[in-house]
């Protein structure tokens, strides 16, 4: 897009006369309510509960007079698990222990409010932590009509604008470990699973959502580091969420060696999420602990046709981590056909999987793409000792 001088002279002189308050500072953040909006920054939170029926004789903590089935829940939110029971006859009544005391006499019942295929209950305040550490969180739980779990949602988030890199900047910060504050957790693959963090929404590019697209993840576990306008700044978060300080930093950079040049890598780390390519398959990156989301290798053949792979990480490989003035290497040059042989699966005597496997732990699903197209999957053949064909077939996808 061409703009005119005059633009790109407003743009200069906001840039130059803001420029101290817009490089870094304080900014505060307020509670808001979760709303259709704000999916984006709610998913981060968001636990999916089995709720299934029982006998109301067989189970404790009951409202007085519980008969029939009821759907009981244990939502394990955070470090603890929060009761949760509703009669199957009266699902629009919803009994929580907001106390933590393990019983629903004492509580009074949610009315559900009906939205959309659903019923909403809450927000409702759960108390958290004990004498002078006590904090609440607020809890919203969702009933999808007629299916037999409970969605639990924190009731909002703390949103606020901060002016980084020359623009403003909505962001997002939801208690995705239902602790009652904010803080940054551990960052590995085990924490991020378990939902043992709290969660960032930023909107770097400024098109007024949170995206979660490859190119460009504006929403992660709360980091260290964010890049926006191509400068980096720590953040530091007041534990009661009321606000945000970004200053800007220097970070000392280490060097990431995919092994390939043909490669696409989005990285999440303790300094935002990232996506590289080109370079040659080298890049600069801040020094930390960095989970690959996804990896594409491509190669073009000799007719034009563009070949591409997609792999993950395996469930137990670890981070990568950077190192300042190192290059870690990715191993993503040459990979190893993993065949997987397992006993009776499906009324099979034996199922074979098979995966391609890079050094560093990412797995290729091993059907490939040709110029965006999946190709059929690939064809095995198992021979004897003497060489002799037993079995020729293909693989199915999973
Ligand atoms: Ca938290
Ligand atoms: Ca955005």
């Amino acid at each position: 897009m061409r703009r005119g001088l005059f633009v790109i002279l407003c743009l200069i002189a906001a840039v130059v006369v803001a420029a101290p308050a817009w490089a870094q500072g304080e900014f505060k953040l307020q509670f808001k309510k979760a709303d259709t909006d704000t999916a984006g920054v709610m998913r981060m939170a968001r636990q999916y509960v089995p709720a299934p029926a029982m006998p109301a004789s067989q189970l404790s903590g009951l409202p007085e007079g519980a008969a029939g089935n009821w759907l009981y829940v244990q939502a394990p939110l955070g470090q603890r698990k929060v009761l949760m029971a509703m009669a199957q006859a009266d699902t629009s009544k919803l009994y929580v222990d907001t106390n933590g005391d393990g019983a629903l006499k004492d509580e009074k019942p949610l009315e559900a409010a009906a939205k959309s295929g659903q019923q909403v209950f809450g927000p409702v305040a759960l108390s958290v932590g004990d004498g002078k550490d006590k904090r609440t969180v607020s809890l919203s739980v969702m009933q999808p009509t007629g299916r037999s779990y409970l969605i639990c949602s924190p009731g909002g988030y703390w949103s606020g604008t901060a002016e980084l890199g020359g623009r403003k900047v909505s962001l997002g910060l939801v208690d995705s470990d239902w602790d009652g504050r904010i803080a940054r957790g551990e960052f590995s693959m085990k924490a991020i699973m378990s939902r043992r963090f709290d969660g960032l929404a930023i909107d770097l590019d400024g098109d007024g959502r949170f995206s979660t697209s490859v190119r460009n993840f504006e929403v992660m576990p709360l980091p260290r580091l964010i890049q926006a306008g191509g400068v980096y700044y720590s953040l530091s978060v007041k534990p009661d969420a009321s606000a945000v300080t970004f200053t800007k930093v220097e970070p000392k950079l280490g060097t990431l060696d995919a092994g390939t040049p043909d490669v696409e890598v989005m990285l999440f780390g303790d300094t935002g999420a990232h996506y590289l390519k080109e370079s040659g398959g080298k890049w600069p990156l801040p020094a930390g602990d960095y989970l690959a989301g996804r990896v594409v290798l491509s190669r073009k053949d000799d007719s034009g046709a563009t070949w591409s792979l997609t792999g993950q990480p395996g469930q137990d490989t670890g981070p990568i981590r950077v190192e300042a003035g190192k290059t870690v290497a990715m191993g993503l040059g040459g990979l190893v056909a993993a065949a997987d042989v397992s006993k009776a699966s499906r009324g099979n005597p034996i199922s074979i999987g098979f995966a391609l496997k890079s050094d560093g732990g990412i797995e290729f699903a091993p059907g490939a793409m040709k110029d965006g197209k999946r190709q059929a999957a690939p064809t095995f053949k198992i021979l004897g000792e003497n060489g002799a064909v037993l079995k020729a077939d293909k693989f199915s996808y999973g």
